[in-house]
C-alpha cells in the first residue's frame, strides 16, 4: 500500500488540504489545534477513485521542524508539493523541494491551494513563477492541479492525478526484512507500548518476535492495526500502529528501528554518494560536522569528503560519514545532511560500517561508482569489498527480488570472490587482508609479551575492530589451514613456543634450586618478574599461590597428595595441622590452603578446612 504525503511552505494549507481530502484532521497534537500550526507529524488515510487505498503524512511546513518533515518524507511513494496561490513559492518551498530530490522520492505532483483566494490570471502568474522554481527538481514537469480546499473545488482531479501518478509507479520491492522505522512510541492504557511508523521492506504479524535498534531490545507483536483499523499481518509501505509486549515505551523513541531479530545491522559510519542541496548557501568543507537524518532517526556526524575538498551546490561527491550515535541505516537508504539551519544536501548510502576510506583514491572512487550503479553482482561485490553485510542486505536498493539475490550470491560463490557464512557475506579480498591483519596482531602481541604461549581470543578481536561472527570465521579459517591454533581462550601461531633466553634460564635455575633446598618453605624474596613467573607456571615449573609464595610444582602436588590423606581420616584440616604436616610455618600453611580453597578443592569453615567433593 503507497504512502503519500505533503510538503511545503508553513500555511500555505497542506493540512487543511488533507482534512478535505480524507475527512481526517492531521492537526493531532493540542498545540497544533492551538496555535494553528503542524508541529509533529500527522496521518490520515484516503481511498482513490481506483479504488487503492493509501496512507497520507502530513508534515510541518516551518523552517523550525524540517527535523519533523524529514522523518515523515522518508517513507513516501508521492509528495504533494503544496504552495498556496495567494503566496506563491516560499522557503521552505524550495526547501522541501530540494529534500524531496535528495530523497529522491519516486513520484510528486504540485498542489496550488487557496484557488479561492486569486482571480484565475493571478493564479497563471503564480505558476509561471512556480516553473521557474521547480527547473531541475524532479518535480519539473510534473501536473499542477488547482485546489481550494475551502470551497471544495479541484479535489476530485487530485484524487485521480494522484491515481494516475502511482499507477505508474514500480511495485514496491519486498525483500523479506520488514522495519518499521519508528516516528512516535507512547502508551496505550490496557494495552502498553505502542509505535507507529510506515512499514517497508517485508510484513509483519501478530504473534512476531521482533526486536527494536539501536539497543537490541526484544520485543513480540501482540497486535497491529492499519488505519485504525485491527488487522493480522500489514506488508510494505503500510502505515502501522504496532502493539508491543515485552517493552516499556520509555526505553522507545523516534529513530529507532522496529525489525526482525539479527535482520538489521547497526550503522556506526556509512558511505554516502552526497548531492549538495540547490538552495545551500556556502560549500560544505571535508571534515565538517552535521546533522545526519535517515528515516526517522538521527545523529552529529563528520563528514569526510573522499573525492573533493566541498560539497558546491548541485553537485556531487563521496562522502564516508562517521555517526556520533549508531543507527540502523541500510545500502539503498537516502539520508540528508543538515547544519542547525540549513539543508546542506543528501542522498543514497551504498555501504555501511566499511574500513576507513582514503581519500582521493582513484580505485575507491571507481568501487564506489560500481557499488552505486553498476550491475547488480558488480554492486554486491564492490559492496563487500569495504566490509562484510548482512546476507539480506545485499539486496538493499538493487531492486533485486530474493530469488534473484540468491542466484547472484551462489555464482559468486561459484567464481569464488564471495563468501557465504552464516547469515552473512563476505568478499574473499576481505577475508583474506583479515587473516593477515590477525597474524600480525598475534606476532605484534608475542614481540611485545615474548614468554606468553597465546593471545587472549577477546584482546585479539578488539584489537582487529571485529564483530564476533566476523572474528570467529576469520579464526575458524585459519585454524582449518593450520595457520593458528587454539590455546585454552587463547590463539597462537602454529607450533610456537616461548622460550626463555639463555640469561633468564640461568636465573630460572638458581630460583628452582632454591625452591628444592626449602620445599616447603620457599623463599618468598627472590621471585622471578611476573612475565618470568608466569611463563613458570604455563611451563609446569612452579605453582604460585598468588600470595608471594611459590612451590615448585612437584612439591605442590605433593602436598596436595598428602592433604587428602589427611581428609581420608580426618573430617577436618587446621591451620596448625597443616603447619605441622609439613614442618613449615603459619604464613606457608595459609598461602598454599588459600591456593586450596581458590581451587575449591577445600572449603573454609571457621578455623579449618573440610574436602569439596
Ligand atoms: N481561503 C482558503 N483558505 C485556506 C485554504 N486552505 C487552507 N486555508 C487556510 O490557510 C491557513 C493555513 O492552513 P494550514 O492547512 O494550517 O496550512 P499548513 O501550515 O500548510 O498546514 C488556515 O487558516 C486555513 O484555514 C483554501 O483552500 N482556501
Ligand atoms: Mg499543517
Amino acid at each position: 500500500m503507497p504512502v503519500i504525503g505533503t510538503a511545503g511552505h508553513v500555511d500555505h494549507g497542506k493540512s487543511t488540504l488533507i482534512h478535505a481530502l480524507t475527512g481526517i484532521d492531521p492537526d493531532r497534537l493540542r498545540e497544533e489545534k492551538e496555535r494553528g500550526l503542524t508541529i509533529d507529524l500527522g496521518f490520515a488515510w484516503l481511498t482513490l477513485p481506483s479504488g487503492l487505498e493509501v496512507g497520507v503524512v502530513d508534515v510541518p511546513g516551518h523552517e523550525r521542524f524540517i527535523k519533523n518533515m524529514l522523518a515523515g518524507a522518508g517513507g513516501m511513494d508521492l509528495a504533494l508539493l503544496i504552495v498556496a496561490a495567494d503566496e506563491g513559492p516560499r522557503p521552505q518551498t524550495a526547501e522541501h523541494l530540494a529534500i524531496l530530490d535528495l530523497l529522491e522520492v519516486p513520484a510528486g505532483l504540485v498542489v496550488l491551494t487557496k484557488c479561492d483566494l486569486v482571480e484565475s490570471d493571478y493564479a497563471d502568474l503564480v505558476e509561471a513563477e512556480l516553473e521557474d522554481t521547480l527547473r531541475g527538481s524532479r518535480l519539473s514537469g510534473a501536473p499542477i492541479i488547482r485546489v481550494s480546499a475551502v470551497a471544495g473545488t479541484g479535489l476530485d482531479e487530485l484524487r485521480e492525478a494522484i491515481d494516475d501518478a502511482l499507477a505508474r509507479l514500480p511495485a514496491r520491492r519486498d525483500p523479506g526484512r520488514p522495519r518499521v522505522p519508528i516516528d512516535r512510541a507512547f502508551s496505550i492504557q490496557g494495552f502498553g507500548t505502542v509505535v507507529t511508523g510506515t512499514l517497508t521492506d517485508g510484513w509483519i504479524r501478530a504473534g512476531d518476535e521482533m526486536e527494536l535498534l539501536p539497543g537490541g531490545l526484544k520485543c513480540r507483536i501482540r497486535g497491529l492495526q492499519r488505519h485504525r483499523t485491527k488487522v493480522d499481518a500489514a506488508g510494505p509501505g503500510t502505515r502501522v500502529a504496532v502493539n508491543l509486549s515485552g517493552v516499556h515505551h520509555d526505553d522507545l523513541r523516534r529513530g529507532m528501528v522496529l525489525a526482525r531479530p539479527g535482520s538489521l545491522t547497526v550503522a556506526q559510519s556509512v558511505v554516502a554518494r552526497l548531492t549538495g542541496s540547490r538552495i545551500l548557501g556556502h560549500p560544505l568543507q571535508h571534515d565538517a560536522e552535521v546533522t545526519l537524518l535517515a528515516a526517522t532517526a538521527q545523529s552529529q556526524a563528520k563528514v569526510r569528503l573522499l573525492d573533493a575538498e566541498s560539497l558546491i551546490p548541485g553537485q556531487s561527491c563521496w562522502a564516508q560519514l562517521v555517526l556520533e550515535s549508531p543507527m540502523a541505516v541500510l545500502p539503498g537508504d537516502h539520508v540528508v545532511i543538515r547544519s542547525p539551519d540549513e539543508t546542506i544536501g543528501g542522498g543514497p548510502v551504498v555501504s555501511v560500517n566499511g574500513r576507513r576510506l582514503r581519500r582521493n583514491d582513484a580505485g575507491t572512487i571507481r568501487s564506489l561508482e560500481l557499488a552505486l550503479s553498476g550491475a547488480p553482482e558488480d554492486r554486491i561485490f564492490e559492496r563487500l569489498s569495504f566490509g562484510p553485510q548482512p546476507t539480506v542486505s545485499l539486496a538493499d536498493g538493487l531492486a533485486v527480488d530474493a530469488g534473484e539475490l540468491d542466484r547472484l550470491l551462489s555464482e559468486l560463490g561459484t567464481a569464488g570472490s564471495v563468501v557465504l557464512a552464516g547469515d552473512r557475506a563476505y568478499s574473499r579480498a576481505w577475508l583474506e587482508g583479515a587473516e593477515l591483519r590477525l597474524e600480525s596482531e598475534i606476532d605484534a602481541f608475542m614481540a611485545a609479551n615474548p614468554l606468553r604461549r597465546a593471545v587472549p581470543k577477546e584482546h585479539l578481536r578488539r584489537g582487529l575492530a571485529l564483530t564476533a561472527p566476523d572474528f570467529e570465521l576469520v579464526v575458524g579459517r585459519l585454524l582449518a589451514d593450520g595457520r593458528i591454533e587454539e590455546r585454552g581462550t587463547g590463539i597462537a601461531r602454529h607450533g610456537f613456543e616461548p622460550a626463555l633466553s639463555a640469561a633468564q634460564e640461568a636465573e630460572v635455575a638458581t630460583f628452582l634450586r632454591a625452591l628444592a633446598a626449602n620445599p616447603y618453605s620457599p623463599p618468598t624474596d627472590r621471585l622471578p618478574p611476573p612475565p618470568v613467573l608466569s611463563y613458570l607456571v604455563e611451563r609446569g615449573d612452579v605453582e604460585d599461590t598468588g600470595a608471594g609464595v611459590v612451590f615448585a610444582r612437584s612439591v605442590y602436588e605433593d602436598m596436595v597428595a598428602r592433604v587428602r590423606e589427611h581428609f581420608a581420616a580426618n573430617p577436618t584440616l587446621s591451620l596448625a595441622e597443616t603447619r605441622d604436616l609439613f614442618g613449615t610455618s603459619r604464613k606457608y600453611a595459609q598461602a598454599f590452603l588459600e591456593r586450596l580453597d581458590a581451587l575449591h578443592v577445600t572449603r573454609r569453615v571457621g578455623d579449618s578446612r573440610t574436602l569439596r567433593s
